[in-house]
This record gives C-alpha cells, structure tokens and sequence, in this order.
C-alpha cells in the first residue's frame, strides 16, 4: 500500500475505521503517527469524537498471497474515539458506521488489556455487524523497561478471538502502517465477499454508490446471497 496525492473525491472507495479502547493506551497518537508520521509525548485525552483522513492506494491480496498490481484508491477515514467512561454513549454511537476497528490496549498497562472483552462486547452491540472486522493492538512497545503484559498471553487471546495482533508504538512508529493496512486488507475482502449489501454498514453504501464493484454487489444482491457476517 502507498499513499496516494489524489485530491477530492478522486477515489475508489471511502472506508471509515474506528480506533477504541481504554484512556491513555495511544489511540490518538497512533492515529497522528500513521496520518502524520509524527509522535506527541503530552497527554491531550480526546473529548467526544475526533477524525483524520488519509489517501491510500490498496493493491488487494489474491489467495495465493499474490497482490495485484492495479491499485484501489482508497480514501480512508479514521475515527478517534474518547476512552473515558463520560463519552460512551456518544461514542458508541459511532461504532454503527465504521467498517473496521482498531481495538487498542496499552502494554504498560494491565487493566488495559483486561477491559478488551468489555470493548469487544460493546461492538458485538454497538456495530455494524456481531462480528465486524477488527485487528488488536498492544501499544508501547517502545517502553520495554514497564511492559507488563505479556506478548504470548496476548498472542493467544487474539488468537482465541479470532483477531490478528500487532505491537505496536506510536513513539517509532513499529507496526503502526501495517496494522492499518491488515485491517485494510480485511475489510476489502469482506466487501468483496459479502454479496449482501445490506450487511455493509449503511455509510459505506451510500458513501460508494458510484463504485463499479458496489453495483455488482447491488445486483448480485437482487438475486440474494450469503455474507461472511
Ligand atoms: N512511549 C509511548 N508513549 C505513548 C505511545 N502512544 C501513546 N503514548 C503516550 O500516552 C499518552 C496517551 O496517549 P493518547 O494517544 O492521547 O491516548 P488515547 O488513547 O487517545 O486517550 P483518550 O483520548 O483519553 O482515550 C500520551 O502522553 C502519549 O504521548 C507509545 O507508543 N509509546
Ligand atoms: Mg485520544
């Protein structure tokens, strides 16, 4: 994946991501790290809701691991959520729209990555779907000397959810691209796979109704279909 210097609405495909988790594990300064490869050490928690944009061009994955070489110009829309208590409802409140998840827990930080389950199970009633896109991040890598949570302790239980994991640091930037682009990678094949529309969050209908592939979707939908949701 690259980024892309189109302007506009000179894209493929806008797709909204969502980062959440609990207070001061780094959501919004991976966010800042992956849209302007830059770090800030102050704490500024996130009052409500927040967003940054990027413009990427996405090369999809075939099966054999093969990627192609015509690019999607992919507009991407990242949206910062507050993780303190007070926001919730608000916040939840845009969990509906987003079609992917970064689900974010601090590694220096035990009880950050105890509270993923209570994320987890606001999603399954808060999102799109029951079982939505979602990568798992364990950030700060960089603080080695204060790490507390074990990387197989959380390998396995993404691994049991059924989630891919990623350490990463907004501090260096460590594994910052490619956990969005995993997440990427992911929902692009949903949406490929998914025939019916109507299990699309309604955003990205109606956000991508002039794309070629959402009409084939459309159509194929008519005739009814399956959906890996
Ligand atoms: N060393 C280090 N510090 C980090 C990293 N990520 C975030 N921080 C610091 O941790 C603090 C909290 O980061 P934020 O990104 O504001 O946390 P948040 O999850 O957005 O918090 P809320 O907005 O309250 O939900 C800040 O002081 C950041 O500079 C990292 O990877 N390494
Ligand atoms: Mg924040």
């Amino acid at each position: 994946m690259a980024e892309s210097s189109h302007s506009g609405t000179d894209y493929d495909y806008l797709i909204k991501f969502l980062a959440l988790g609990d207070s001061g594990v780094g959501k919004t300064s991976l966010l800042y790290r992956y849209t302007d490869g830059k770090f800030n050490p102050k704490f500024i928690s996130t009052v409500g809701i927040d967003f940054r944009e990027k413009r990427v061009v996405h090369h999809p994955q075939a099966l054999d691991g093969t990627k192609a070489t015509k690019g999607q110009r992919i507009h991407l829309q990242l949206w910062d959520t507050a993780g303190q208590e007070r926001f919730r409802s608000l916040t939840t409140a845009f969990f509906r729209d987003a079609m992917g998840f970064l689900l974010v827990f601090d590694l220096t930080h035990e009880q950050s990555f105890v509270n993923i389950r209570n994320w987890l199970s606001q999603l399954q009633t808060h999102a799109y779907c029951e079982n939505p896109d979602i990568v798992l991040l364990g950030n700060k890598a960089d603080l080695q000397d204060t790490r507390v949570v074990d990387g197989n302790e959380a390998r396995n239980v993404a691994e049991n959810l059924g989630l891919k994991y990623f350490e990463t640091s907004a501090a260096t930037g460590q594994n910052v691209n490619e956990a969005v682009e995993s997440l990427l990678d992911q929902v692009m094949r949903r949406m490929e796979t998914c025939v019916d529309a109507d299990l699309l969050p309604s955003s990205f209908i109606n956000n991508n109704r002039n794309s070629t592939r959402l009409r084939e979707v459309d159509e194929a939908n008519e005739e009814s279909g399956g959906c890996p949701c």
